[in-house]
């Protein structure tokens, strides 16, 4: 896929000799660019089953990171099975007790210290049901070139899905919020095989934990959530990126100061101004810093039923599908071009399942010359953004959204 020399001049440009801590190698970290990992992982593709899921694209296995084939994403829902599956530690309880599952809630701005147990949780709180769309901050990271160390996503590492549960607002509020609150700190059961693993800790701030479609969820697509998508109970944070949806989530703190965590800062780190339309997370913006959380989902699409290289038959109508999607701002529009990027014809988009839901589109594709051809899909929202065409890179290789490009034979 790529050329040694291509690699030589990404490790170049990453600074060679920097490597990582092994614990943190384990954990897949990426913040430190390392010239040991070469570029084109992507182009490998192995497929194991994990227990209970349909064989997925394995990335690494402890931790575990496997990605979802692209061919799923046909469907308007992910099926649980075939949902793609990431971990930062190693330990992950494989039989989560549903009925001793304890939820605590705590923290220096909560009035009273409260827990909730998963039977507390479905019958004292009204139950919401939203589609969202989960997507790993990292995804496409196989594509940035240079290259970047971390897990070498291609473009499976999300999924979309119905997930039901209870607002997090409403847990919260019998805890008491107080005024002093600023974020909301959030762990799940999974721990670091090595001691010196930082423990995944993510926060969030106020307003976003507050917000009504922010849910605590134990069902996904209807079915109970699979143990490696968080069973019992996972955060569902639509709109912003899945780090921060805590699988097997059992501590909140609500907290008057900023979490100094590892897992947010320096990891989960953009440039500051490099992705101006993503929400601002100002708790943990130092004074004259140059980074800031990743947080919202940038504008995005891709196809789903034409795969690089495909032989289409001239003279005949193809109908081409994808999906769009955005942080909630919503889909307005999918544009296709067949040439390379001149021209661009408005795609149909299909049933809007809601605003935090991927958006599915399609496009009759009617090729008449034979020989190599090209497609492009390109989607922007309703606040006017798009998507750009040359990479916006940064070092840890997050919100890929380079318009796709898809190379076809027609014959
Ligand atoms: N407890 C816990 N929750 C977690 C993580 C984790 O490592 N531990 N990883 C987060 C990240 S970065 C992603 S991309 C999503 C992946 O969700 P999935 O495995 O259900 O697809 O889980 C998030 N929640
Ligand atoms: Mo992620």
């Amino acid at each position: 896929m790529k050329q040694r020399r291509d690699f030589l001049k990404a490790a170049g440009a990453a600074g060679a000799g920097l490597t990582l801590p092994a614990w943190a190698q384990a954990a897949g970290l990426f913040d430190i660019p390392t010239p040991t990992l070469p570029s084109g992982d992507v182009a490998e593709s192995v497929l194991h089953a994990l227990p209970g899921k349909k064989p997925l694209i394995k990335r690494t296995y402890r931790p575990t990171n496997y990605e979802t084939p692209v061919e799923y994403f046909n469907e308007a829902l992910t099926p649980n099975d075939a949902f793609f599956v990431r971990w930062h530690l190693a330990d992950i309880p494989q039989a989560p007790d549903e009925k001793n599952w304890k939820l605590k809630i705590g923290g220096d701005a909560a009035d009273t210290p409260a827990e909730f147990s998963m039977q507390d949780l479905k019958t004292q709180f009204e139950q919401v049901e939203l589609v969202a769309l989960c997507l790993c901050s990292g995804n496409r990271r196989g594509f940035f070139e240079p290259h970047v160390p971390g897990v070498e996503w291609s473009y499976g590492a999300m999924g979309n899905a119905r997930w039901k549960g209870v607002r997090l607002k409403d847990v919260l509020a019998k805890a008491g919020v107080k005024k002093e609150a600023i974020e909301v700190s959030l762990n799940g059961a999974d721990k670091g095989s090595l001691d010196k693993t930082p423990d995944f800790i993510k926060s969030l701030p106020v307003w976003k934990a507050l917000d009504d479609n922010t849910i605590l969820a134990w069902e996904m697509n209807g079915q109970p959530l699979p143990v490696h998508n968080g069973y019992p109970l996972r955060l569902v944070v639509p709109g912003w990126t899945a780090t921060y949806w805590t699988k097997m989530i059992d501590e909140i703190n609500i907290i008057s100061k900023p979490w100094s965590g590892f897992w947010m800062n320096p990891a989960y780190r953009v440039p500051l101004g490099k992705f101006p339309a993503i929400d601002r997370f100002v708790s943990q913006e130092a004074p004259g810093g140059t980074n800031t959380p990743i947080t919202s989902i940038v504008v995005n699409s891709m196809f789903t039923n034409i795969q690089p290289g495909a032989k289409l038959a001239s003279g005949r109508t193809h109908v081409l599908k994808g999906i769009a999607w955005d942080d909630g701002r919503g889909i307005v529009l999918v544009e296709v071009s067949e040439d390379g990027g001149r021209s661009w014809r408005d795609a149909k988009l299909e049933k809007d399942l809601g605003k935090y839901s991927w958006r599915q589109f399609s496009y009759p594709y009617t090729p008449r010359k034979r020989g190599a051809a090209s497609v492009m899909a390109r989607a922007t929202n309703a606040a006017g953004n798009t998507q750009t065409f040359s990479l916006i890179w940064n070092p840890a290789g997050y919100n890929h959204n380079v318009v796709q490009k898809v190379d076809l034979h027609i014959a």
